[in-house]
């Protein structure tokens, strides 16, 4: 390179960060301006860059980040269209950023940024690859979460404490800091389709991390809403699920069979109220079964596949797919049912086999041609 090309000491030091803050940002329009002045404060002296992963908000969350890139470029943003979830968003910002250390918060401003730089400096000084940003030591709180909110909190800790090992005092906390190699290294195994990376991070089994924690206090959403809900500890459980098991089941298919086990009550369901309606046996029960098809599809789409929720004509088609699927997942399940049974006359081995290959073709097939990437 020569001298015209070569950037100067003075723009290499003004563009190159040390830290990228990672911030998952859906519907956060009021909160983007206060954090990057929160961040600003806080990480004083430090090269800092801050990236705004969002969801495509309705209220503005791009245009918010990106006002404020125009003026000041250690703010970004990546807009993603057509997908959803915060996962996703936080591993695609750490991958896209530019420091060798990267720290993820939430953009809501409830995550105490001045426990940044104590991160930082654990990473920096290699006294750890991980750090945790913690509510639940000495100098920690969960002030900002209401009493209810706190106790499911701290229970989903021990149990995830408990079932994958992980020995940090906050393992739901979110918050926390590691460097960009530790990300390169583990970001193909990460489940995209959750809420908790931080959880999946520390519960890989591919590389011991030296983890350390950092005490900060959680600080009560003042603008915006909480996306927080029943999806969300269904999450928790498919990640808890897929990851006992060493990964071998996706956390999706896990999903999607929660869903199938709602469908039979829902079949069952419609058959008695059909029956008791008076309405003969097969019409009910074919009835039941078209009812549980609808809603296992509903299911599917904006949970097990809200991601990628298909709307309007689209979910229309989607559903007779779904619908022409599952007709021949039920072939298959009765034909393996059938065979398994003459061979060994064990009811419950042949039933069982016989669903769980329909499972796994509905899966599989509806994956590929409904609900496809
Ligand atoms: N990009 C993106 N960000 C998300 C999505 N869902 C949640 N987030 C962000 O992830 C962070 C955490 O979500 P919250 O709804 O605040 O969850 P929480 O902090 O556990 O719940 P509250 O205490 O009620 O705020 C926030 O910055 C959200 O904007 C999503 O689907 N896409
Ligand atoms: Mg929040």
């Amino acid at each position: 390179m020569d001298e015209r090309t070569e950037p100067s000491a003075r723009t290499r030091a003004a563009t190159s960060p040390v830290l990228t803050v990672v911030l998952a940002a859906y519907n956060e329009r009021d909160n983007v301006a206060p954090m990057v002045e929160r961040l600003d404060r806080a990480l004083a002296g430090v090269a800092w860059e801050a990236i705004f992963v969002d969801d495509d908000s309705p209220d503005g969350t791009a245009e918010a980040a990106r006002a404020i890139g125009a003026r000041d470029p250690r703010v970004r943003c990546i807009r993603r269209v057509h997908r959803r979830g915060r996962a996703s968003a936080c591993i695609e910002g750490m991958l896209a950023a530019q420091a060798p250390f990267v720290a993820v918060m939430d953009a809501d401003l409830q995550h105490d940024e001045a426990a940044l730089p104590e991160m930082l400096k654990l990473l920096r000084e290699g006294r750890a690859d991980f750090v945790v940003g913690t509510r639940y030591v000495e100098g920690g709180s969960a002030a900002g979460l209401a009493g209810l909110r706190q106790s499911i909190s701290r229970f989903a800790g021990r149990v995830a404490q408990l079932l994958l090992r992980v020995h940090v005092s906050d393992p739901t906390s979110g918050y926390f800091a590691t460097t960009r190699a530790t990300v390169d290294r583990l970001a193909a195994e990460l489940a995209t389709d959750g809420f908790n990376t931080m959880l999946d991070i520390l519960a890989n089994r591919k590389i011991a991390l030296r983890v350390a924690e950092v005490a900060y206090g959680f600080r009560a959403r003042e603008h915006g809403e909480s996306k927080l809900g029943v999806r969300v500890v269904i999450d928790f459980g498919a990640l808890l699920l897929s990851r006992l098991t060493g990964n071998l089941v996706p956390q999706r298919f896990l999903l999607f069979c929660i869903v199938g086990v709602t469908g039979i009550g829902v079949h069952l369901a419609a058959l008695a109220a059909l029956k008791w309606l008076g309405v003969g046996f097969v019409a009910a029960q074919s009835s039941a079964a078209l009812l549980s098809i609808a809603s296992n599809f509903w299911l599917n789409n904006v949970l097990t596949y809200r991601d990628r929720t298909l709307r309007g004509l689209d979910a229309v088609k989607g559903l007779a797919l779904y619908a022409l699927i599952c007709s021949f997942g039920f072939l298959s399940n009765i034909s393996v049912a059938e065979w398994i049974f003459t061979i060994d006359r064990t009811w419950w081995i042949a039933g069982f086999t016989g669903a769980l290959i329909s499972a796994v073709w509905n899966y599989a097939v509806s994956a590929a041609l409904v609900w496809r990437e």
